[in-house]
C-alpha cells in the first residue's frame, strides 16, 4: 500500500516515493522474488502546503485523517494473514501501522525503528513544525504533542517505551529535548555507528529488546549513507552511517524473525537521486530480498 503523503514532510517530494518505487520495479521484483503480491494502490495523494495557522505543528488534522485512514485500511489486510509493505511518505506512517497491529489484539506489538533520527520531537522543542520527526512523540504521548494525533488511535499511548527499539541512530543529530526524554524513558537505542559496524548482531539486539507480540520494522531511508544511496528527503547522511548493503543485512536479520509482519518504507524522496535514478532500482531489489527472507 502506498501513502504518497508528505503533508508532515517538510517540503513535497516524498509524496512521490510510493510512484517511483512501483516505476522502479518493486512489484515486480517482489514477484520474481516468489512473493504472491496483492497492490492495494494508493492511499489520496497529498502534496505539502505550509500551514500558516498552526505553523508549529503543520497539517496536523490532515496528518491525523490519513494516519486513521492507513490503520483501517491495514487492519483487515493483517487479520487474514499479510504481510503489509507500506511505501511513504514520511515517518508518521508508523503510527498508522502500529494501530493496526494494536487492533490485531495479538499481544503487545513491537516496532524496529531504523532511522538515523528518534523522531521524538514536540511542536515546543522545535520551531520546524513537520511533523516526520515527531511521530513518536506522539505514540509515546509525550508532553507537548498535538491530543488529535496522540488520541487518534484510542487510549493513549499508542506506545510505550518498551515497545520500541531505535536501530541507527545518530546521536549528534538529536536536539536537546530528544536527549532528555530518551534519558528519562530509558529508550533502547543502537547508534548509527554500531549499526554500521555489524549490521545484523546490531539489528539482534535490537529485536532482542522488544516484546513477543506482532514485529513491524520501520526503515527511514534517511539512516543510510547519502553518498551510497541518495534516496533520502533528509541529506544529513553523507559519508556516515550504513549502505544499502549494510541496511539490508539488519533487516534481513529482522526478516528472519518469526514476529515481523509490516515493513514501512519513510521519507523516500526520488528527486534526491534525479543524477542516479538507478539507485531506485537497487534499493526495490534490497527490498524484494528482504521481504522473501521474511515470508520463507
Ligand atoms: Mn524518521
Amino acid at each position: 500500500m502506498g501513502l504518497p503523503d508528505s503533508a508532515a514532510s517538510y517540503a513535497a517530494g516524498p509524496d512521490l516515493a510510493p510512484a517511483a518505487l512501483r516505476s522502479a520495479g518493486l512489484p515486480g521484483k517482489l514477484r520474481a522474488a516468489g512473493l504472491e503480491v496483492h497492490d492495494d494502490g494508493d492511499l489520496p495523494h497529498q502534496a505539502w502546503r505550509p500551514d500558516r495557522n498552526h505553523p508549529l505543528a503543520q497539517n496536523a488534522d490532515q496528518v491525523t485523517a490519513s494516519l486513521r485512514q492507513l490503520a483501517d485500511r491495514l487492519g483487515p489486510l493483517l487479520a487474514r494473514g499479510d504481510f503489509a509493505l507500506v511505501l511513504g511518505g514520511n515517518c508518521t506512517i508508523a503510527l498508522g501501522v502500529m494501530a493496526a497491529l494494536r487492533r490485531l489484539g495479538t499481544g503487545t506489538p513491537g516496532l524496529l525503528y531504523v532511522d538515523r533520527g528518534y523522531d521524538i520531537n514536540t511542536p515546543q522543542s522545535t520551531t520546524d513544525g513537520a511533523l516526520d520527526w515527531m511521530g513518536l512523540a506522539h505514540a509515546l504521548a509525550l508532553p507537548g504533542c498535538v491530543g488529535a494525533l496522540a488520541d487518534a488511535f484510542g487510549p493513549r499511548p499508542l506506545l510505550q517505551a518498551h515497545q520500541v527499539a531505535w536501530l541507527g541512530v545518530e546521536l549528534r543529530l538529536a536536539t536537546d529535548w530528544e536527549r532528555e526524554q530518551a534519558a528519562r524513558l530509558g529508550l533502547h537505542v543502537t547508534t548509527s555507528q554500531a549499526l554500521a559496524a555489524d549490521p545484523a548482531g546490531a539489528a539482534m539486539v535490537a529485536l532482542d529488546y522488544l516484546p513477543p507480540g506482532p514485529l513491524a520494522v520501520h526503515f527511514d531511508v534517511d539512516v543510510l549513507d547519502f553518498t551510497d544511496a541518495p534516496l533520502a528527503e533528509n541529506t544529513d547522511g553523507r559519508n556516515t552511517g550504513p549502505t544499502l548493503g549494510q541496511a539490508e543485512e539488519a533487516l534481513t536479520q529482522a526478516a528472519r524473525d518469526p514476529r515481523i509482519r509490516a515493513l514501512s518504507i519513510g521519507e523516500l524522496n526520488p528527486t534526491r537521486c534525479a543524477g542516479e535514478p538507478d539507485v531506485l532500482a537497487r534499493f526495490a531489489g534490497s527490498i524484494a530480498r528482504i521481504l522473501a527472507v521474511a515470508a520463507g
